[in-house]
């Protein structure tokens, strides 16, 4: 791509950061910078400009599925080179974004969680097994990478039918390894410096992006043939779905780039935020406490309950406390727009058509909307009566419009009955007094966060 600077916007500082680089923590980097210049800005990068904005009345604006849609641009660009036409990273008028968007949606309705319940539960189970086994040797657990084994065994045996057996293991499964290297290698490719050579890099990726494509043939083979052809789980719906109205089916092609695509996108972010929902609470004794109070309620003093779906739904403070985790440390942390016409964005604005804006949602999760304390963790925040007083786009951790996350109840439902679970379950000790360091690898997670268990006793 040409370097390509944007006129100069009316109010709109322009901060040149070549000088630096964007460095590994390109998120963090942005928020120091609205923080400095204010919640709209032009982030200029070896002659190439990017829009950032956080402004709620910005924010607002670019919801308008009218004048506005997803924009592809180059983070995604890169995830591109592993996961092609997949829903996440499909251009808004490729005909295989809505046929398959088409055919998978009812997989993600409400009334499917029902169906993935019980998977959820029975790998939630696996992670208790597990975090038992380190409480009783006294051994702190790694918190973010067992999140990443339960997130992954999930989508893999609810999705897909097939069984990644990451407690069995003591490193990472291989495909997240490998998942970790393509999304670090889509980072780091934006602050490449113009005219170096970064052949042995690109020559890694492409043995990492062919070693997921391998597992996601393995995903589908070991499907194909069995008479599980037809399950109503994403694979089955993939293999044979017809879309309702023009009777088309996926090629095998794009089922390969949406069975990566979900494999990645299913798990890699529930991962972060339960990391961040764990990590808050630990530094939270009061929510703390308050969760128990709920899971209490629910469960008593009972060992190993076995939450029910209804019972999922009746964990309002629990679904709150992610909520409010997700408003700090919103995983995804960023989503793009283009204007679909020339336009005034906010009224304030002019943008082209084309021209694009990337949304930096952990700071609109502190604009003023979010009073005068948005640091501040505070799961009263998102009660019923505090949500029905704050404008909807000031909270937008799953994107927005049609093509806004697809799997968000789902993430909802697994990481809510876990977390419930695991406060019922555990005492969480901050053994370390862990100081909070977040690794980007495009996503956000809190790295190196371990903690020490102990058992709850009737007295806690
Ligand atoms: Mn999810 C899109 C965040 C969990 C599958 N997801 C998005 C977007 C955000 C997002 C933000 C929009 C990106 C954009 O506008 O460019 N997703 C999350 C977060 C979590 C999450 C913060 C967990 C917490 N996502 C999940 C899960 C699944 C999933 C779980 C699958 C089971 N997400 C997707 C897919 C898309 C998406 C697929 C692309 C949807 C589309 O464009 O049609």
């Amino acid at each position: 791509m040409h370097p390509r600077t944007i006129d100069t916007l009316p109010g709109v500082p322009v901060v040149d950061i070549t000088a630096v680089g964007p460095g590994r923590t390109p998120i963090q980097q942005l928020m120091e910078l609205m923080r400095e210049h204010g919640p709209v800005l032009v982030r200029r990068l070896h002659g190439r400009d990017a829009l950032f904005a956080a402004d709620l009345d910005l924010v607002a604006d670019l919801a308008d599925e009218k004048r506005f849609a997803k924009h592809v641009g180059p983070a995604l660009e890169n995830v591109r080179e592993f996961a092609a036409d997949g829903l996440f990273t499909a251009y808004n008028d490729e005909s295989n974004w809505a046929r398959a968007h088409d055919i998978l949606m009812p997989a993600f309705a409400l009334g499917s969680m029902r169906t993935y319940h019980p998977v959820m539960l029975k790998v939630a189970q696996r992670l208790i097994a597990s975090w038992d086994r380190d409480a009783r040797a006294g051994r702190p657990v790694n918190v973010p990478d067992d999140m990443t084994r339960m997130t992954l065994d999930t989508i893999g045996l609810a999705g897909f039918g097939y069984d990644f057996g990451s407690f069995e293991r003591a490193e990472p499964h291989p495909f997240v390894e490998s998942m970790v290297r393509c999304l670090e290698w889509s980072m780091n490719r934006l602050a490449r410096v113009p005219g170096q050579d970064h052949s042995a890099a690109d020559a890694a990726f492409r043995d990492d992006a062919a070693y997921l494509a391998q597992v996601v043939d393995d995903v589908i083979a070991s499907r194909a043939g069995t008479d599980q052809r037809d399950a109503e789980d994403l694979l089955g719906l993939m293999l044979s779905a017809e879309h309702p109205r023009d009777g088309s089916t996926l090629d095998a092609a794009n089922i390969r780039n949406q069975v990566i695509t979900f494999l990645i996108a299913g798990h890699e972010t529930t991962s972060g935020a339960m990391s961040f929902a764990l990590y808050c609470l630990a530094k939270h004794p009061t929510a703390l406490q308050l969760v128990q109070r709920e899971v209490d309620e629910l469960w008593g003093e009972r060992t190993d309950p076995e939450p029910t779906y209804d019972e999922v739904g009746k964990l309002t403070y629990t679904r709150q406390v992610l909520n409010e985790a997700l408003r700090l440390w919103p995983t995804a942390a960023a989503f793009s727009r283009h204007a679909l016409q020339d336009t005034m964005l906010g009224g304030r604005i002019p943008l082209r058509a084309g021209q694009s804006v990337t949304v930096l949602a952990p700071m609109l999760h502190r604009q003023p909307v979010w009073g005068d304390n948005p640091e501040l963790f505070d799961p009263t925040r998102f009660t019923p009566e505090a949500e029905a007083a704050r404008s909807v786009h000031a909270f937008k951790p799953f994107g927005t419009g049609e093509r806004a996350c697809i799997g968000r109840q789902f993430a909802l439902h697994e990481a809510t009955m876990l977390l419930a679970m695991l406060v019922h379950r555990y005492r969480l000790q901050d053994h370390a007094d862990y100081r909070l360091t977040i690794k980007e690898t495009l996503t956000l997670k809190p790295d190196g966060f371990t903690l020490t268990l102990a058992p709850r006793t009737p007295a806690d």
